[in-house]
């Protein structure tokens, strides 16, 4: 991946090293668990809560722990996905899933203690201490894109379209909510901790909203390219032609989002790298 989004990698994994520590041996082998899972990934969503917060002029060390937070709900999300009775997949992040590593009921804890250790992340920080108003936006906000409002709808929304092809559900509803509405919290924290005005986070929010379809619908193309047809509902309900065109134009919208941005004076360097990201991924 690309060396800044490298070096922001590099320092969510090292806060989470510092701050996910057992604090008696009765707790080590659930931070074993946990810290198994929040190894390996991209770290988009802590990225994109550090990159959006320095885009508004505030220090990363500060922005830390909300990254960290967005990540504990990634890393759960998936141990989650993995399980028999959702996905039931074997492999996550180049490794045995958590369930096939340790067993399924303590995967579920896993993904039970990183769910409910995020919002200890953001509530212990001094951050917190310092701005209560805004780390409370932020609970508020993480628990609203994480919960039934938005990702963990669009996973029964998912399940229902699985389970039914008849369904009416609208695949782009369900993309919104299972895969952009984490994104859209990530975002919109890095904007509210960092002080942004409503204009800016209405066009952060255009900014993600097209950067995660583009992701979402990538991620089903990935999947129908490498066999996991049953995988891959975009491309099974419009075609591959449609899908890369789609993906195109999600991309070209989360471009004019950052032109927006340098209207107003800021630099969205960073945020033109990730879309450039994804345009490698597409054929
Ligand atoms: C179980 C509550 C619950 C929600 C699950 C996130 C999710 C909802 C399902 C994951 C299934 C999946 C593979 C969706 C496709 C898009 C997606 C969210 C991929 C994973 O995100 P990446 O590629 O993963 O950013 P890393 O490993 O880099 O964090």
């Amino acid at each position: 991946m690309i060396s800044f989004l490298e070096n922001d990698k590099e320092i969510i994994s090292k806060s989470i090293e510092k701050m996910l520590i057992s604090e008696s041996s009765a707790q080590d082998k659930i931070v074993e668990f946990m810290n198994y899972s929040l190894s390996g990934g991209k770290m988009l969503r802590g990225i994109f809560v550090l990159e959006f917060s320095k885009m508004f002029g505030f220090e990363t060390e500060e922005a830390v722990p909300f990254a960290v937070a967005l990540e504990c709900i990634q890393a759960y999300s998936l141990i989650h996905d993995d399980l028999p009775c959702m996905d039931n997949d074997d492999t996550r992040r180049g490794k045995p899933s958590s369930h096939i590593k340790f067993g399924e009921a303590n995967a579920i804890l896993a993904g039970d203690a990183l769910l409910t250790y995020a919002f200890s992340a953001i509530s212990e920080s001094k951050f917190a201490l310092k701005y209560s108003d805004r780390a409370i936006k932020a609970v508020e906000l993480l628990a609203k894109f994480a919960g039934y409002r938005g990702m963990v709808c669009g996973q029964v929304l998912d399940i229902e379209l699985s389970e039914n092809e008849n369904s009416n559900y609208d695949i782009s509803l369900i993309h919104s909510l299972k895969t952009i509405a984490l994104m859209k919290a990530a975002a919109e924290i890095g904007c509210v901790i960092s002080g942004a005005d409503e204009k800016c986070i209405s066009i952060a929010d255009k900014y993600i909203e097209d950067f995660g379809a583009a992701f979402q619908i990538l991620d089903d193309l990935s999947d129908y390219k490498s066999g996991k047809k049953e995988n891959s509902s975009y491309v099974n309900i419009y075609g591959e032609s449609k899908a890369i065109a789609d993906i195109y134009s999600h991309i070209a919208n989360a471009g004019s989002a950052l032109y927006e941005f340098n209207t107003l004076g800021y630099d969205t360097g960073s945020f033109a790298m990730l879309l450039d990201f994804l345009l490698t991924k597409v054929e």
